[in-house]
Parts: C-alpha cells; sequence; structure tokens
C-alpha cells in the first residue's frame, strides 16, 4: 500500500449551517476519533498536513442572520465556505490531494472553488477541474428554486454560475476562477431530485446518472460513462454525499433517501476515480453522528464513510 505515497492535505468541517439539523457538525471529529486519519498515514502511506485541527469557524457565524433570498444562515454560511476554498486552495497550490471532511454539503462551494482556482493555475488556463457528485440529491436549487432555503441544496447552483450574488457577504465573492463548466460536472446516484431542479439539469443538458441509471446499466458501466463524459487527464474533485448510500449503510445523516447504493458500490465509484490518477480533491459530508435510528447508527455510517475515503485513496487496488 505505500506504492503511492503522497501529500494529503486534511481540512476538518465542524459546519453544520447549511441546514437544519445540529450534529453534522461533529462528523470529522467522529471519523478521525474512529481511525481515518491514522489508516491514511499508517496503512496507506500518506504525508498528513493540516490535520491536527477540526475547524469550528465560530469567529466568521454571526449572531444575527436573517435570510437573505430565502438563504438560510447566508451570512455564514458565505463566510465560511468563502475561508474552506482559501484552506482548499493552499493546500492544493502546494500539490497535495485535498480531503475534506464535512460537515453539510454547503461547504463544497467552498472545497471546490479552491480546487477550481488551483487547477486553473497550475495548468495556465489550459485545465479546468471536472467534478463527480455523489448524491441521492442534486444540489443545484437556486435560491429562487430552492423549497427550504437550506443552502446545502444550492451548493452546485452557486459553483456553475447559475446562481450569482453582487454582494461579497451572500457569496458575491465567488469568481470565474472559483466557478466550474456546467459540462465539467457528472451526477451519480440520484434519486431524491426536485422539480425545479429537474428542469435546471434538462435546461442545462447536465450529465447525470440516476439510481434508476444504476440499476439498469450496473455501476461498472455507469462509471465507464461517468469517466468518459469527463475525458481523460482532467483533473478530477470528487464530492461524495454519504446520503448517496442507502440507509441501510448510512442511516446517520440528515436527508436519508431508501433505495441507494450499497457500500460497495460506493466503495467502487471511489476506486474508479482512484484509479484514473487524476483525483485531485475529495470531499466527505453529511455524516451526522448524532442522528439514526438504531443504536449501531452513527458507528456504521462513520465506517461506511471512512471505507469510501481510503477507496478513494487507494487502499484496495493492487
Ligand atoms: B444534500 C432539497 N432538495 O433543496 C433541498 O443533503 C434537499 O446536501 C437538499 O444533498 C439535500 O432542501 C442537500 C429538498
Ligand atoms: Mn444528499
Ligand atoms: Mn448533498
Ligand atoms: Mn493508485
Amino acid at each position: 500500500f505505500l506504492s503511492h505515497p503522497g501529500d494529503l492535505g486534511v481540512v476538518a468541517v465542524g459546519f453544520s449551517g447549511g441546514q437544519g439539523k445540529a450534529g453534522v457538525d461533529a462528523g470529522p471529529e467522529a471519523l478521525i476519533e474512529s481511525g481515518l486519519l491514522d489508516q491514511l498515514r499508517d496503512d496507506l502511506g500518506y504525508n498528513l498536513h493540516g490535520h491536527d485541527a477540526v475547524h469550528q469557524y465560530a469567529d466568521l457565524v454571526p449572531r444575527h442572520d436573517p435570510p437573505h433570498r430565502g438563504m438560510k444562515n447566508p451570512r455564514a454560511v458565505s463566510a465560511v465556505t468563502r475561508r474552506i476554498a482559501e484552506q482548499v486552495y493552499s493546500h492544493a497550490r502546494e500539490g497535495r490531494l485535498v480531503l475534506t471532511l464535512g460537515g453539510d454539503h454547503s461547504i463544497a462551494i467552498g472545497t471546490i472553488a479552491g480546487t477550481a482556482k488551483a487547477v486553473r493555475e497550475r495548468f495556465a488556463g489550459r485545465k479546468e477541474v471536472a467534478v463527480i457528485w455523489v448524491d441521492a440529491h442534486a444540489d443545484i436549487n437556486t435560491p429562487e428554486t430552492s423549497g427550504s432555503g437550506n443552502i446545502h441544496g444550492m451548493p452546485v447552483s452557486f459553483l456553475t454560475g447559475l446562481a450569482r450574488d453582487s454582494d461579497d457577504g451572500f457569496f458575491g465573492w465567488i469568481a470565474d476562477e472559483h466557478r466550474i463548466s456546467i459540462h465539467k460536472i457528472v451526477y451519480i446516484g440520484l434519486r431524491d431530485v426536485d422539480a425545479g431542479e429537474k428542469r435546471i439539469l434538462r435546461e442545462n443538458g447536465i450529465k447525470a446518472f440516476s439510481m434508476f441509471d444504476i440499476d439498469r446499466y450496473g455501476i461498472g458501466r455507469v462509471m465507464d460513462l461517468a469517466l468518459a463524459h469527463i475525458g481523460a487527464d482532467t483533473p478530477i474533485h470528487l464530492s461524495f454525499d454519504v446520503d448517496a448510500l442507502d440507509p441501510m449503510w448510512a442511516p446517520s445523516t440528515g436527508t436519508p433517501v431508501r433505495g441507494g447504493l450499497t457500500l460497495r458500490e460506493g466503495d467502487f465509484i471511489c476506486e474508479m476515480v482512484h484509479q484514473t490518477g487524476s483525483l485531485v480533491a475529495v470531499d466527505l459530508v453529511e455524516v451526522n453522528p448524532r442522528l439514526g435510528p438504531a443504536v449501531d447508527a452513527a458507528h456504521d455510517t462513520v465506517r461506511a464513510g471512512c471505507s469510501l475515503v481510503r477507496c478513494a485513496l487507494g487502499e484496495t487496488l493492487l
């Protein structure tokens, strides 16, 4: 397993403001306590950077944060994701693979903004990062199409520029260098997409493989098609929402949806992405150890999350 030693930047994000349920901010601590980072260092041989702290960003969360365009906690999420973008960028600029542990999925506004900027710089504007978004949900609501106002359901619309705001305090800090092309995102695992989101996906010709496609073609063909869509020699950011897994494997998450991926299918997605050799960043988000029906729920979910990360970082390939 020491055949791919490399530098790994770790950003542990104890943040839950992109949605309403407490506890998802304890996700990183639970993953780390179960030994994930030790495994990455001792068993996989990575050189870890920035792993000593779980960031809470308390200084960036205002006491009073009323809605803006229907978004909940907009100042906090904007400021925290802006800071995460800087953290991820500074790891990626050093040539490190970046692992971000969430936290709710709003934090991907920061992680992907950070890698998009670093990739543009590294390739002098000749390459753009591609995103593989593994999720039960499309997370592409605009503030106007969202029914909930929860920003964890909107990150892709801000990252693609479908949603914009001129005020720096409300994501106006997102510049062209932070954005991703709508043609370089691929979804896998979708099964709970809002009507407004379906329209956005359709009207923009966005590539998406739903659970229907996985049942019909199998995960192997779906991954071949997903990677073919991205194209070879394209840096890849993998953003994995643990709710893509069936609740049987990942019950402790804020918005579980039945009929999801098996853990093996999730691991396989991560292995295929690792095998491209083009991975530049991984997010694992929406692990909420405070939620779940049974006593073992949190333990199972954390264990599944650790497995996904280890597969993305190359553990299981020979
Ligand atoms: B998650 C919903 N589409 O906008 C919304 O967990 C759910 O990051 C969003 O995928 C789920 O509130 C966000 C109904
Ligand atoms: Mn989701
Ligand atoms: Mn999500
Ligand atoms: Mn490898």
